[in-house]
């Protein structure tokens, strides 16, 4: 016999898995906005949280709790949309789940198991934040922060952040493979692995940060290179996208999705960091570096590509919108899916096209003020000049 109360939660939650997502009236002519969110922690199927069994289970109680659904790896496998999310227990651990959806903006469902990842790292308390990488050696790698205690200085929450490394080629079987080492950085989180071979090698963007939480004299987002994949060292890190003082990465500022190709260049989609007097705030940028030499970069537009807004900036960890996915498909079009506050998972739309003529044709910072000022006025005086023709045009008609 069935508790009583399980054909209501499971009406409950298939409703919720099955209902059809729609464009939001949010209008910048960048991205799409949708209404709700794809993945929440309501869409944890029951199995994964209750007993079902009523002789164990009577009161029909979540044994097993789930706190929220973020920040997820994403990724187009024969037509479909999957995302390997990170899913948080009410005990604070994370782990992956793979979600799967027909056309990526609604329906996502968990497929029946959680992933288990090889353990191969005793000392590994947590695991997060997966970027998959379709590799063009034929794998698809999830690269993850993998989290440790500092055992090394008398502090209960110390913590060391590293790269975790594994590769499937169906998103079923895991294999794991050593952490990165980076020779100059201490801790790592954000690396995200570059889908082509850089000179033979391959290629990691970084994240050089000589702390936990803060990057210190980390100047943004680095890359590297490794020859063997199987036991990744990388020595020099280069610069790319830099933190710089009073901007969205002042704090800091990592990669998030795996790059997107274009005929000009490689579009990253990554967060930016500003302290502020109630936390950090994380937003979403974007920028795009050369074909031949991913680490320059060639366009940064200015400020932020999405930030958190209205019901997206409450949540655990308030104030933060992250995207370690986005899916391009073959005919252009983008899904970029980002987490708010650590709590829930949506989508933004748009294309390839839409994306270029952001990157290239937003103006960069010029980081003071007057000149932030000086550039709306030029665009305000050549619209009014506009709108006037326009008004001539009408009148000599
Ligand atoms: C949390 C992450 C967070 C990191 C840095 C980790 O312990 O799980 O969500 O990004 O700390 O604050
Ligand atoms: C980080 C990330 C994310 C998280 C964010 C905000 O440093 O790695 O896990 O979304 O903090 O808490």
């Amino acid at each position: 016999m069935m508790h009583k109360r399980y054909a209501e939660e499971l009406a409950r939650y298939n409703e919720l898995v099955s209902r059809k997502n729609r464009k939001t009236n949010f209008y910048n002519g960048i991205y799409d906005r949708y209404e709700y969110p794809v993945l929440t922690r309501d869409h944890i199927p029951l199995t994964w949280r209750y007993d079902l069994n009523p002789e164990t289970n009577p009161h029909f109680m979540e044994r097993l709790g789930v706190n929220a659904v973020m920040n997820s790896g994403a990724i187009l496998l024969d037509g479909k949309f999957y995302l390997v999310a990170r899913i948080e227990g009410n005990d604070r651990k994370s782990f992956f789940g793979v979600a799967e959806s027909d056309n990526g903006v609604d329906g996502f469902r968990f497929w029946d198991y959680p992933i288990l990842l090889p353990d191969t790292c005793p000392e590994e308390t947590n695991v997060y934040d997966m970027r998959l990488t379709k590799h063009e050696d034929g794998y698809i790698y999830g690269v993850f922060c993998s989290e440790s205690k500092d055992t090394s200085v008398d502090d209960l929450s110390a913590a060391v952040a590293a790269a975790g490394i594994v590769r499937t080629k169906d998103l079923k079987t895991w294999e794991r493979l050593p952490n990165l080492v980076t020779l100059h950085s201490p801790q790592q989180r954000n690396v995200v692995l570059h889908p082509e071979f850089v000179d033979g090698k391959y290629a990691f963007y970084t994240r050089p940060m000589d702390d936990f939480i803060e990057t210190g004299s980390g100047g943004g987002i680095g890359f590297g290179l490794c020859d063997d994949i199987t036991h990744a060292v990388i020595d020099e890190e280069r610069m790319t996208s830099l933190r710089r003082y009073h901007t969205i990465t002042e704090a800091k500022n990592g990669a998030g999705a795996v790059p997107i190709k274009t005929e000009k260049g490689w579009i990253h989609i990554a967060h930016g960091v500003r302290n502020t007097a109630a936390g950090l705030r994380y937003v979403i940028y974007a920028f795009a570096t050369d074909l031949n030499d991913p680490a320059k970069v060639i366009a940064e537009p200015s400020g932020l590509l999405i930030g958190p807004r209205e019901g997206e900036r409450v949540g655990d960890v308030s104030n933060v919108v992250f995207t370690n996915g986005a899916i391009a498909t073959e005919s252009g079009e983008v899904y970029i899916y980002y987490a708010s506050s650590d709590t829930r998972m949506h989508v933004a739309v748009t294309d390839v096209e839409r994306l270029m003529d952001y990157v290239f044709h937003t103006p960069g910072d010029p980081l003071r003020s007057v000149e932030c000022v000086a550039l709306r006025c030029d665009l305000i005086r050549r619209n009014l000049e506009f709108l006037e023709r326009q008004e001539e045009q009408k009148e000599n008609r």
